[in-house]
């Protein structure tokens, strides 16, 4: 820097002398996913989708059928709390049904 500030950082008897720089890091995201299985009915996936994700029924009915064809897919996109808690939500409610549906996450 050439101006009246030179002071801060070519003349300091070789001390580092660095402004910091604003940290504004934004949150990692995370991908909440379903897993396919040969048993867990349609009609089941459907309505997690609709209920812990807030699909409308014809979004949710394309992504069953996306994670049954392709063997998984995305629900949605979460912060790291947001995303583990849709997962132990799902996972606690499948079980409770006797379905072997499995939710989990990964990092975008
Ligand atoms: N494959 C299941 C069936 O044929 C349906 C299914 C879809 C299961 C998506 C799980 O995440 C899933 N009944």
């Amino acid at each position: 820097m050439s101006n009246d500030n030179d002071h801060d950082s070519k003349h300091d008897d070789d001390l580092a002398v660095e402004e910091s720089k604003p940290k504004l890091k934004r949150p990692p995201l995370y991908r909440v996913l379903l897993l396919n299985d040969d048993y867990t009915p349609m009609e089941f996936v459907v309505e997690v989708l609709e209920r812990f994700f807030n699909h409308q029924r014809h979004k949710a009915t394309q992504i069953m059928l996306a994670v049954h064809t392709e063997g998984q897919g995305v629900c949605g996109i979460y912060s790291r709390d947001v995303a583990e808690t849709k997962v132990t939500q799902v996972n606690e409610y499948s079980h409770a049904n006797q379905h072997p549906l499995r939710c989990t996450f990964e990092s975008q």
